[in-house]
């Protein structure tokens, strides 16, 4: 075993902290500051500093665990092995490929993520592979292929947001979820920029804004038909920069001026004034950028509403110039790379499409198979959750926890109930491989080495600095040891590297080109910005600014997207007359099943609660730390009540990462967008009840206090304490 400090990376969110780790002589591992990495100078929040206690035994799994008589118990990893290759085999036969499912997540390292959609394709055969990153970024990233013809999460460093002008940050709490990366914002203050926040709270983040406007959720989408409206209407349009770099300006033109701003007033609460500050914040200075993150995206119509943004920055000429532009705030580890090499539905290595007759023929031959025998384009994430127990039979798991984290939850959860057989690799024992009829234990970040791409688009090392537990294997090894049962004897090697040469090969000439990045280049360099074509030379210096000079359209213009305003999928009404929005807290993470064994966390996070307005809470008889019950179409939650005027009183919040009574999904609505297909988590009407009392008279009280007229008002009030 090592002793010495293993230079590494976080293994939770996309900001990927660089630190170091030392294995201590007592067994458990030291996390220290490692400043040479530019994003996090060696700061880390909590969740980091913590992460090797889930490396403990304790809270671990170190055995394979298979159903008998009901109940899960140990089993020897042939024992596990046998049993899944076994029911994939049989399943496959009797029903064919595509009754096998697969599932996976954009927390998977690149190799595993490579290897996940490999395995999908050439060892099973069948099309019905996604992963959670649908529940992510998807919008965003369909938003900024459209107009861009690329979609990298950022397509410039960190390191430029300090020296723009103006940020404005769209539903994106940084200082809770990821806050190592304030500094970028307070910094950007200090040199004289300022910073907009959109949020239907006053977060921790929104407290930093030079301007917080707090629309009512799900109405994002004209909030920046209306900026763009003021924009054309005070004449600050960039006439030469829309004509040389850009396309389909007089139908976007056209769609946003139907977006008066009394009308865009009447729909998001958001007071005239206030939108003209924001334009004039934003257009004055050189440069600017919009930031989006899970807020406006995680609608059934996020993919047009990141699209209206993206028309606010093409039309102010403030894209594809220094220190300008349009980013996403991607959010899981490997939120990046998860979506370009190959687990989701649509997709092969390298950002390809499964329905580019070119791209399957390159990735075949790379994989040694006929691209005729590869399956087409399968199902999204939700639908094929809800498609377990029918025509998806059986369902192999890696890296995701649905019972907590899908949308409409009590359902995913019976679909999930309902299979014939399920299989999960994870580190700990989630409430999802608590319904396994196999678990399969696996090595943790610390113990394995592998590369993830942050949200900038930077190839990162993360290496193996432990030795793993007896008892676990990687989950390279997971698949190798399936294919080979399963008759595919070569191309799964364990080894990451080895997986990661062949990921160069297969991403080659891809939108997503890695193939000019090594091992031994990341060792070295800390990082590289992808696209990095191996070229000639193999020297090429990877691309930290993408579109500076063109965009990735087959034209070089960037295009606008003429978008109008919708009404969210599921709007209040007298049975149901507040709205839900949800999302995270600083010490949780995601589902939960990581932090939610670390103790410090706990500590500071112990449990869901549901945010409100005094003003609600008063015409609920609610108290502080009362219970209350949220209810909607799909369900009933219960959790302590959080009184704040950091809240519009028309909608309520809650937290996602705690399964059981409180569990937000229970909630939420599957309801998806019809392009990226992501689910609209950050909106559902719902009613809101005290719970000794939760009888009917409750329920319309709770219905007077959201009527519209009130709630916009109210709304402007959070604006205006501001
Ligand atoms: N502590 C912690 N950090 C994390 C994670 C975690 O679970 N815990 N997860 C990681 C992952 S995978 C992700 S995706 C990122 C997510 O990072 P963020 O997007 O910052 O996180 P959220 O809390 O989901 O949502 C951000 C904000 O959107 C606001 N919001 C809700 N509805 C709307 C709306 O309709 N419009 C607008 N404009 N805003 C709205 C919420 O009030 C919330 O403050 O965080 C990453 N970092
Ligand atoms: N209501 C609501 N719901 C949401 C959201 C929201 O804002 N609101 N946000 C959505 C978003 S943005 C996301 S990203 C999802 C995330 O939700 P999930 O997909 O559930 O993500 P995690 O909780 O990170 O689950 C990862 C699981 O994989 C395990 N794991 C970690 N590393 C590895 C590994 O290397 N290999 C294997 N095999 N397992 C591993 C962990 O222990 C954990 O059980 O939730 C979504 N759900
Ligand atoms: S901000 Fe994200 S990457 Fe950094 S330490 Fe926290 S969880 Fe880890
Ligand atoms: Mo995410």
């Amino acid at each position: 075993m090592q002793n010495s400090a293993t230079p590494t990376h976080c293994p939770y969110c996309a900001l990927q902290c660089g630190m170091n780790l030392t294995p201590a002589a007592d067994g458990t591992v030291e996390v220290s500051e490692r400043a040479d990495f530019p994003v996090n100078r060696g700061a880390l929040c909590g969740k980091g500093r913590t992460a090797p206690a889930v490396l403990s035994s304790r809270v671990r799994l170190t055995s394979p665990l298979v159903r008998e008589g009901g109940v899960l118990v140990p089993a020897t990893w042939d024992e596990a092995l046998d049993r899944i290759a076994a029911h994939l085999t049989r399943v496959r036969a009797e029903h064919g490929p595509d009754a096998l499912g697969v599932f996976g997540g954009g927390g998977l390292t690149n190799e595993k993520a490579y290897a996940l959609g490999k395995f999908a394709r050439v060892v099973l055969g069948t099309s019905q592979i996604d992963y959670n990153g649908r529940f992510c970024m998807s919008s965003a990233a369909a938003a900024g292929t459209k107009a861009f013809g690329l979609d990298r999460g950022l397509p410039f460093p960190l390191e430029d947001i300090p020296r723009t002008g103006c940020v404005i940050l769209v539903g994106s709490n940084l200082a809770e979820t990821m806050p190592p990366a304030l500094r970028f914002l307070t910094e950007l203050k200090e040199n004289g920029g300022t910073l907009v926040v959109i949020d239907p709270r006053r977060t921790r983040t929104a407290e930093q804004a030079d301007l917080h406007l707090a629309p009512r959720p799900g109405t994002d989408l004209a909030l920046a038909l209306g900026l763009l409206h003021l924009v054309v209407a005070e004449g600050r349009v960039d006439e030469e920069y829309v004509a040389e770099r850009t396309s389909g300006w007089t139908e976007a033109r056209a769609a946003a001026m139907a977006h008066w701003p009394e009308y865009v007033e009447r729909i998001t609460g958001v007071p005239v004034p206030r939108l003209r500050e924001a334009v004039r914040m934003f257009c004055e200075p050189e440069a600017a950028m919009v930031l989006t993150a899970r807020g406006p995206e995680q609608q059934s119509k996020g993919t047009d509403t990141v699209g209206a943004w993206i028309n606010l920055c093409l039309a102010t000429g403030r894209a594809g110039r220094p220190l300008s532009g349009y980013g996403c705030l991607t959010g899981q580890g490997n939120g990046q790379g998860g979506r370009e090499h190959g687990q989701k539905a649509d997709q092969l290595p390298g950002y390809r499409k499964l329905t580019d007759p070119e791209a399957r023929r390159h990735v075949a031959e790379v994989w040694g198979v006929d691209p005729d025998s590869l399956p087409g384009p399968g199902r999204s994430a939700y639908e094929l959750l809800d498609a377990l127990g029918t025509d998806i039979r059986t369902l192999l798991l890696m890296g995701s926890n649905p019972v907590v984290s899908a949308p409409r939850a009590a359902h995913v959860e019976e679909r999930l109930r309902s299979l014939e057989f399920l299989a999960v690799c994870d580190v700990v024992l989630s409430e999802t491989a608590e319904l396994a009829d196999v678990v399969l234990p696996v090595t943790q970040w610390a113990e394995e080495s592998g590369t993830t791409t942050s949200l900038e688009g930077r190839v990162l090392l993360r290496r193996r600095a432990i030795t793993p537990p007896d008892g676990v294997r990687s989950d390279l090894e997971v698949l190798r040891e399936l294919a080979d049962r399963l008759g595919v004897e070569k191309g799964f090697p364990a080894d990451p590297e080895e997986v990661f040469e062949e990921l160069r090969r297969a991403s080659a000439g891809g939108l997503a080109d890695y193939s000019g990045i090594s091992y031994g280049r990341l060792a070295e360099e800390g990082g590289v910005f992808w696209p990095c074509p191996a070229g000639d030379t193999g020297d090429h210096p990877g691309t930290p600014r993408l579109f500076l000079d063109r965009f990735a359209t087959e034209d070089g213009r960037a295009r606008f997207v003429p978008v109008s305003h919708r009404p969210a999928a599921e709007e209040p009404d007298d049975e149901y007359p507040v709205l839900l929005t949800t999302g995270r807290v600083v010490a949780q993470y995601q589902s939960g099943a990581q932090t939610r064994r670390v103790d410090e966390l706990n500590a500071a996070a112990p449990g869901p609660f549901v945010e409100l307005h005094p003003r609600l809470a008063a015409r609920l008889g609610a108290a502080e730390g009362d219970p209350v019950a949220v209810v909607s179409r799909r369900g009933r939650a219960v959790a302590p009540a959080r009184i704040t005027t950091g809240i519009r009183p028309d909608t309520v919040f809650m937290p996602f990462h705690w399964p059981g009574e409180g569990r937000a999904n229970t909630l939420t609505n599957p309801a998806l967008d019809p392009t990226s297909r992501m689910p609209e988590f950050k909106v559902c009407a719902v009613r809101v009840e005290t719970v000794s009392a939760a009888d009917t008279a409750n329920a319309a009280e709770a219905g007077e206090a959201a009527e519209a007229g009130d709630a916009v008002e109210a709304g402007n009030a959070v604006v205006a304490a501001s």
